[in-house]
């Protein structure tokens, strides 16, 4: 083959490598690629409650139900921390406007994959010795779609204090608040 050739041929090669690779990538970051797009359906931008609370999250719509959730809530104590879809969207109050957790389905308190929980059970997430939680949560109770009973949009977020022990404190508040204690802070959805 001559010169022109042998570049085609090279350059196809090429052109063939980085599809490999590209697909690699993708099923390394997320084993959905392609199901979640990368603008936003929503965001939440939280402010202090009783703690000195920061951070933004970026939810999306996912290909047949439910919500994914990512991006970073700082200013927390290390550990674990309930989070949860509160009912009102408002934040006044240091968040305690924003209500009792988002329970469309008239339910108790649980962890997010028991068959009774609230829609807005959420679970805990775990902040690091600096304070910084990494959030990364696929839900399939609540919904950023309109129509559903499940929609969160214009919503709070709220993240406690304390831990969410999922509704097995062993007492009433277990079923109602899972004893996740006070409001380090909180956040509107807000539908983009
Ligand atoms: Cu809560
Ligand atoms: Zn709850």
């Amino acid at each position: 083959m001559n010169l022109y050739e042998f570049n085609v041929v090279e350059a196809g090669k090429g052109l063939l490598i980085k599809m490999q690779l590209l697909l690699l990538v993708c099923l390394a970051v997320s084993a959905s690629c392609g199901a979640v797009h990368e603008v936003p359906d929503a965001v939440v931008n939280f402010v202090p409650g009783n703690n000195n609370v920061y951070g933004e999250l970026h939810l999306f719509r996912t290909q047949y139900s439910g919500v994914l959730i990512r991006g970073r809530v700082s200013g927390l104590s290390p550990g674990q921390h309930g989070f949860h879809v509160h009912a009102v969207g408002d934040l006044s109050g240091k968040c305690t406007a924003a209500g009792g957790h988002f329970n469309p389905y008239m339910t108790t308190h649980g962890s997010p994959y028991d068959a009774n929980r609230h829609a807005g059970d959420l679970g805990n997430i775990q902040a690091d010795l600096h304070g910084n939680a990494d959030v990364y949560i696929h839900d399939l109770v609540i919904s950023l779609d309109p129509a559903s009973p499940a929609y969160i949009g214009n919503l709070a977020i709220v993240v406690h204090q304390g831990e969410d022990d999922l509704g097995r404190g062993g007492n009433a508040d277990s079923l109602k608040t899972g004893n996740a204690g006070g409001r380090a802070g909180c956040g509107l959805i807000m539908p983009l």
